[in-house]
C-alpha cells in the first residue's frame, strides 16, 4: 500500500515510520524457520566470530571482513564460558547472520523482493535501489548483546548519502527483550562518524564529531511481530541487552541507491562475481514464471 502524504512527512520529520502489519505472520515464521534451518547446518569449528559494538569496537577478522558477499554466522559476545565452551546451545548463541542472505538464499531472497517493500523504497527518494546488506538478528534470551547508539551511514557510506534500513520483527519487541530505540529527529544532526577498511588491513572509525548523542531524547519502539520500522540511514538509534527469557528475532535489509557513490573503503565489500542487484530476484519471480 502507498505510504500517505503524512507518513512521507513523519519520515522525514523524525527519520523513522513504524508500519504495522507490514508482513504476515507466516512470512515471518518461514524466515524464522529458515534461519533455524540455517544455523543448524552452521559448523562453527574453526570460525567462531564474535559480534560486538561496545567501546566503538566491531570484529575486524577476515570472517567478517569478507563477509559482504556470503552467509555467515557471529556470535553474542556473552555466549562463552571461560572455557571457551557455549553457555548455551548453538541455536542459542548466535547473535546474527549476515550479510548478503538477501542474495544467496531463496528463502530471504523472496522475504527481500516483494513488490511492496520495492515500492515502498522508491517512496522514500531511492530510484534505482540496490540490496546492499540483509542480517538475522536474533537477540538470544539471557545473553542477548546490546548494539550501542550509531547510524547506519557510519557504516554503510554513500556520498550523497541516500540510504534507507529497513528493520522487519520476526516477533514482538518490548524493551523486556531488547527491542529498538531511537532519536526521532536525529537525522538532522549530521553524520558522526564513518567505520572503514584501514590502509594496512582491518578496520577504523573516522570521527567527525565528538558530541554525545542526546540519550534524554532516546525513544523506545515497542513494536508487534510483522512490523516493518523504515530508518533514515542517519537517524541514531539502538538496542538494550536481553535478559529476559524471550528472544527478539529481527531481520535487516539496507537499501542504497546506484546513483550514489559506493566508496572502496567502506568495510563491506563484494566480489565483482556478485555485484548488487535491486528488486529482480534471481531465485524467484513474484508472477510465477519461473
Ligand atoms: O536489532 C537490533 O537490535 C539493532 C540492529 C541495528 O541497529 C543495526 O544492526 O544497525
Amino acid at each position: 500500500m502507498p505510504m500517505n502524504a503524512d507518513q512521507i512527512a513523519a519520515y522525514e520529520r523524525d527519520g523513522f515510520l513504524v508500519l504495522e502489519n507490514f508482513v504476515t505472520d507466516e512470512s515471518c515464521d518461514r524466515l524464522r524457520a529458515r534461519a533455524e534451518e540455517l544455523v543448524s547446518e552452521f559448523d562453527p569449528a574453526g570460525v567462531v566470530s564474535v559480534f560486538s559494538t561496545h567501546a566503538q569496537t566491531r570484529t575486524s577478522d577476515d570472517y567478517f571482513l569478507e563477509s559482504g558477499d556470503k552467509i555467515r554466522f557471529f556470535f553474542e559476545e556473552n555466549a562463552f564460558l571461560s572455557d571457551r565452551t557455549l553457555r548455551q546451545s548453538k541455536e542459542r548463541s548466535i547473535n546474527k547472520i549476515g550479510h548478503a542472505l538477501h542474495d544467496l538464499d531463496p528463502a530471504f531472497d523472496k522475504f527481500s523482493r516483494t513488490p511492496e517493500i520495492q515500492q515502498l523504497v522508491s517512496e522514500l527518494d531511492i530510484s534505482d535501489p540496490l540490496l546492499l546488506q540483509s542480517m538475522y538478528i536474533f537477540k538470544q534470551p539471557r545473553i542477548g548483546g546490546e548494539v550501542t547508539c550509531h547510524q547506519d551511514a557510519t557504516f554503510l557510506f554513500t556520498e550523497p548519502l541516500r540510504m534507507v534500513g529497513l528493520w522487519f520483527a520476526l516477533e514482538d519487541a518490548r524493551r523486556e527483550n531488547g527491542c529498538l530505540w531511537v532519536i526521532p529527529g536525529g537525522h538532522k544532526l549530521g553524520l558522526k562518524s564513518r567505520f572503514m577498511r584501514a590502509e594496512g588491513g582491518g578496520t577504523r572509525f573516522e570521527v567527525f564529531d565528538n558530541i554525545p548523542w542526546p540519550e534524554d531524547k532516546l525513544q523506545p519502539l515497542e513494536v508487534k511481530k510483522g512490523t516493518l520500522i523504515v530508518l533514515h540511514g542517519l537517524l541514531p538509534h539502538f538496542s538494550r541487552e536481553n535478559r529476559s527469557s524471550k528472544s527478539r528475532h529481527a531481520y535487516t535489509l539496507h537499501v542504497i541507491d546506484a546513483s550514489s557513490d559506493y566508496p572502496a573503503n567502506n568495510w563491506l565489500q563484494r566480489s565483482s562475481a556478485m555485484p548488487l542487484r535491486g528488486f529482480r530476484s534471481a531465485h524467484y519471480d513474484p508472477v510465477g514464471r519461473s
